[in-house]
């Protein structure tokens, strides 16, 4: 067999490397943690640990600037990292996008807590501005309800209840029950850190940095960029407003 003929032949079978996000679409690789139950179980306080937290957004930091995102979004252990329409690396490769994006954050947060842990990655494709609006509303409800939830479970576990006691017991609650449980206990939800209850967000900014010019000897300002992380992000309508705003400008 000719070697230019097995080349081709062995190449074919590279099937999805074809795979390409459409031209022009909006898309959204989203990281998750693998197996962080347990990796959080013994590691970090429960339901949320400050330290675990920054680890996640120093993550979401280097995915932002590694892919040249426009906004990242981390709440649990996910990580949303929105790529606008003209996103051109790797050819859009499906495959290279998705083993890249959970390489990087594998790497990144195993390199900052010293143990190694792995993400993995899914793409997620918007046809417009307004759905990558439905999409980060999306998991910023999820990030609200897992909050509520982790609160509860792990209020009742610390009273001594086992893991399928608290489980049942929250099964059964809605929402307000929910909210009431822990006010009986002191806990305000409201007044929780926004970071558990809303997520983290993170889009570059510019800003004005004024430096001295030795040769001419002037100053002389220049225009940087530098990213943003917002830990109080506000909810439901004015998030939306802050999201499209800032996939839009
Ligand atoms: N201790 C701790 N655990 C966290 C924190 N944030 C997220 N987790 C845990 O991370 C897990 C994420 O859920 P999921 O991705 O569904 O579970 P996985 O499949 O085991 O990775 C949940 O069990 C959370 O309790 C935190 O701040 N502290
Ligand atoms: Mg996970």
């Amino acid at each position: 067999m000719r070697l230019r003929d097995l080349e081709s032949r062995m190449r074919e079978r590279e099937w999805f490397h074809t795979l390409t996000l459409l031209p022009g679409a909006w898309a959204v690789v989203r990281v998750d943690g693998r197996g962080f139950s347990r990796y959080t179980e013994e590691r970090f306080d429960k339901p949320f640990d400050a330290r675990f937290g920054d680890l996640m957004t120093d993550t979401a930091r280097t995915l932002l600037t590694e892919f040249s995102g426009r906004y990242a979004y981390t709440e649990s252990d996910e990580i949303s990292l929105v790529l606008d329409p003209s996103f051109d690396m790797f050819g859009r490769e499906v495959e290279k996008l998705v083993s890249i994006a959970a390489g990087t954050a594998s790497a990144a947060f195993t390199h900052a807590a010293g143990e190694p842990v792995a993400f993995d990655a899914r793409v997620w494709m918007g046809a417009g501005d307004a759905d990558v609006v439905d999409y980060l509303s999306w998991r910023q409800a999820d990030a609200a309800r897992c909050s509520l939830n982790g609160w509860c479970y792990w209020t009742l576990r610390h009273e001594g209840r086992t893991a399928r006691q608290a489980t049942r017991q929250l099964d059964r609650a809605s929402v307000p029950d929910k909210n009431e449980l822990l006010y009986a206990r002191g806990i305000n939800f409201n007044d929780l850190p926004a970071w558990q209850r809303r997520g983290v967000g993170l889009w570059w900014e510019t800003y004005e940095k004024t430096g001295h010019d030795p040769v001419r000897g002037v100053d002389v300002t220049a225009t940087r960029r530098r990213v943003r992380v917002e830990r109080e992000l506000p909810m439901k309508d004015e998030y939306r407003t802050l999201v499209q705003g800032l996939i839009t400008a």
